[in-house]
């Protein structure tokens, strides 16, 4: 029986696609982690998803999928999708489970939250992250049923908040450059971006724009997929990003390539900003970041030149600048360039890193902080869950007794793993996790929970890449016994008793709810499957004419916030915590990133086994000269290690990473490993400058052939 607690919307499109008259289509939108959030097709023939294509309709999508989600439907009819609940009968960690049914699930959950809940809630913490960036199997019935409770609260660090805090001292709230103007663009820089792996349809306009003349340039230590078909590569050092800004700014003031006019009337603190990037000669920052004076002096040029002439000068900044301490002051930095030198002007110039300042959403509405009753409840930082969890109980911590993880998977991905793992290893601690797959984090849980999959819920996806909100309208019934997000947390808060009416609220209700402050149309965009934002004009988001959501209405180099926060209030170069410079380099010279692999998002789809064949195995990429100096030969395999853990991986001998560099492509299920291990047995807990968000690359390693590491 299909349960009627989420409306069944099955809207059907036409398309020159289903000729068969037995296919319904489904229009449904991407739930991933992607700024894209594409539009998407699926199509159903007899209740089953058979197909799942790109609309191209919807611009920002233009009909193309990844390779990841093009293999949705692998995903979910996967023969290891979770279909009923599962109790824990080995020992945490090595995935021995039971079959149990729903009613002995959620009471054995409920008798045990309870219990701890009577003494002291904020014992409890949620722990998720974005496997749906749905805003109703996201953050909606989950936060209502811990505000009700009075569960500790999460700092949800794990990705982008340092460049966020940095970006809004600058420019205010994040909204970039329109996805649909980029073609149009005569300097792209890709500044710790690799949007072929990333953000694909960015990419598609950036190339439309090659084409048309405009010239390409990467910043980025590592020669990734999106570097290689750029015209221009400069591989600095990673974490140096906040000092080459601010050499950038040191030769556009010297050279005279300022747009007066622009700087004189939206921005300020100009005169400050021009003491402070004196200093940041080419020679200097050149030897900070690794590279050669003349790159630095060169991209200036490119740059300042591009925005005089009125062509489009775009910086596509994304999250690879912000995983190392000054990730925050990276952001900062960057973001003072286009009003520097006026790129602001153009549509298709100005700066990209996230579009999730537009629009409103009603969070209140989503997650119900009144239910709070007047507590205030502690919060967890998600990125230092491995410290927390191993925290003893003082009076300045309530230990950790219990963990409802969804939407994550922290045993994978959290950094400093070993701590992680042995954190979620206590006997003491009691573990939900609510998945599609029996992930490492899953192995910990003492009840899993099967979770729906995009195809068999209703959700509206708000993206971080363009303005449009998403619709996803449910394509087929739920696989076995598998339950959204939304119904689980529901059918909890009625075993715990609560009885408010918002815990009886189905997805599209809940979904109409937190869509309201716009003005779109909802009801029209469930038929279409999405309606653009309309509390944002993209135009202003631009910029052109000044009008930015700061303090102060103006592009602030000098932030009053930032100082107020305790802050350089001026761009500044913060170096990173494992300096290749540092002491600690004499034991541990490499410094180690492990950015995406294109055929995963995050730990997502690692155990699709077409995509995990097309990664191939866990690599770690060196340079020839690295790679000679320690007796490497390619293909064989290395330890690598530092005081925080060690793994093995096989050795890609290649000048893609460049000198000093090594790079592990990520995140690997650790299960899914020869020794059982991923890139964050290296990373460590240690916080960025703005934020608090993580250190992923801020590591330093040294590297070794294993005892039997032959090719
Ligand atoms: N295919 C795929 N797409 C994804 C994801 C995925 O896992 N797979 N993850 C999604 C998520 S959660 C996010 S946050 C985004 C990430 O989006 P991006 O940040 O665009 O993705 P990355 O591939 O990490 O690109 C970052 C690049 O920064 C480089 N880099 C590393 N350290 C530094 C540094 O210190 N300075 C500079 N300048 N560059 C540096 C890396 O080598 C890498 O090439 O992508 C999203 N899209
Ligand atoms: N070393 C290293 N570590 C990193 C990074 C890195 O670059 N290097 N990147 C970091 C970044 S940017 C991010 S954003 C984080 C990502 O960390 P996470 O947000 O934890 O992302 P995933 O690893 O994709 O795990 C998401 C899980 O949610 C599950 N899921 C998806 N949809 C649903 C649903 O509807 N219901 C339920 N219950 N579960 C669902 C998926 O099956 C998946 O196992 O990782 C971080 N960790
Ligand atoms: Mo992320």
């Amino acid at each position: 029986m299909p349960d009627s607690f989420y409306a069944p919307t099955l809207v059907t499109a036409r398309s020159s696609d289903a000729t068969d008259p037995a296919i319904r289509l489904v229009r449904a939108a991407c739930p991933h982690d992607c700024p894209d959030t594409c539009a998407m097709l699926v199509q159903v023939r007899d209740g089953v998803a058979i197909r799942v294509t790109g609309n191209p309709d919807h611009r920002p999508t233009a009909g193309t999928l990844c390779t990841k989600v093009a293999r949705y439907v692998e995903r979910t009819y996967h023969h290891d999708r979770l279909l009923h609940p599962l109790k824990r009968v080995g020992a945490k960690g090595e995935g021995r489970f039971e079959r149990i049914g729903w009613d002995e699930a959620l009471d054995t959950i409920a008798t045990r939250l309870s219990a701890i809940a009577a003494r002291d809630p904020e014992r409890i913490v949620p722990y998720s992250y974005a496997g749906t960036m749905g805003l109703v199997q996201g953050e909606s019935m989950a936060q209502r049923f811990f505000h009700k409770l009075g569960g500790s609260r999460l700092h949800r660090s794990i990705c982008a908040e340092a460049g966020s805090v940095g970006y809004a001292y600058t420019l205010g709230p994040r909204m970039g450059t329109d996805i649909e103007r980029v073609q149009d663009a005569k300097l792209i820089v890709f500044w710790g971006a690799n949007a072929i792996a990333s953000s694909l349809h960015f990419w598609s306009r950036a190339q439309e724009a090659k084409r048309n003349g405009a010239r390409l340039i990467a910043i980025d230590p590592y020669r990734s997929l999106t570097a290689e078909k750029c015209h221009e590569l400069i591989a600095l050092l990673p974490g140096t990003d906040s000092a080459l800004a601010l050499g950038l700014m040191h030769v556009l003031i010297r050279d005279d390539l300022v747009d007066d006019d622009y700087v004189a009337r939206h921005t300020i603190g100009f005169d400050a900003l021009q003491e402070r990037a004196a200093s940041f000669t080419p020679e200097h920052v050149a030897a900070i970041c690794g590279i050669e004076a003349g790159a630095i002096e060169s991209l200036a040029r490119q740059y300042g030149e591009a925005a005089r002439q009125g062509d489009g000068a775009l910086i596509r900044v994304n999250y690879g600048v912000q995983r190392a301490r000054g990730g925050g002051m990276a952001v900062r930095n960057i973001t003072c360039l286009p009003a520097i030198v006026g790129a602001f002007r153009h549509a298709a110039g100005g700066v990209l890193l996230s579009t999730s300042g537009a629009g409103s959403v009603d969070k209140a509405a989503l997650t119900r902080p009144d239910l709070l009753a007047g507590r205030d409840p502690r919060t967890i930082n998600m990125s230092t869950i491995g410290d927390d969890l191993l925290r003893a109980e003082s009076p300045d911590f309530k230990k950790i007794e219990a963990l409802i993880v969804y939407n994550s998977n922290p045993v994978a991905v959290a950094p400093d793993s070993r701590k992680v793992a042995a954190g979620f290893a206590r006997e003491d601690l009691f573990t939900v996790v609510l998945e599609h797959f029996q992930t490492d984090t899953a192995d910990y849980a003492d009840i899993v929970l099967p979770a729906t999959t995009q195809l068999e819920h209703f959700d509206v996806v708000k993206p971080y890449g363009h303005y449009d909100l998403m619709v996803n309208n449910r394509a087929i019934e739920p696989l076995g016994e598998a339950k959204p997000n939304t119904r689980i947390f529901s059918l909890l808060a009625k075993r715990m008793g609560y009885t408010e009416a918002c815990f009886d609220d189905d997805d599209e209700t809940i979904a109409a709810a937190g869509t309201s402050t716009d003005a779109w149309d909802f009801e029209a965009a469930k038929i279409l499957g999405w309606g653009r934002l309309t509390s944002v004009d993209p135009a202003v988001a631009r910029f052109g004419d000044g009008g930015f959501p700061t303090a102060s209405g103006k592009v602030e180099f000098r932030s009053a916030r930032a100082e107020a926060d305790g802050l350089d209030p001026l761009p500044a170069y913060t170096a990173p915590y494992e300096d290749t410079r540092s002491a600690l380099a004499s034991r541990y010279p490499l410094a180690m990133i492990s950015p995406p692999a294109r055929n995963f998002l995050n730990s997502t789809f690692v155990n699709v086994e077409s995509l995990r064949a097309t990664e191939g195995e866990p690599w770690l990429d060196i340079h020839p000269d690295d790679a000679a100096a320690r007796g490497i030969e390619d293909r064989c395999t290395v330890r690598v290690f530092n005081d925080r853990g060690a793994m093995q991986l096989r050795a890609r001998v290649t000048d893609r990473a460049r000198r000093g560099v090594v790079v592990a492509l990520s995140i690997w299920w650790k299960k899914l490993a020869k020794d059982g291990r991923n890139a964050n047995e290296l990373t460590g807990q240690a916080l960025t400058d703005m934020g608090q968000a993580p250190t992923f690359y801020d590591c330093l390693v040294e590297i070794e052939r294993a005892i039997d590491g032959n090719p």
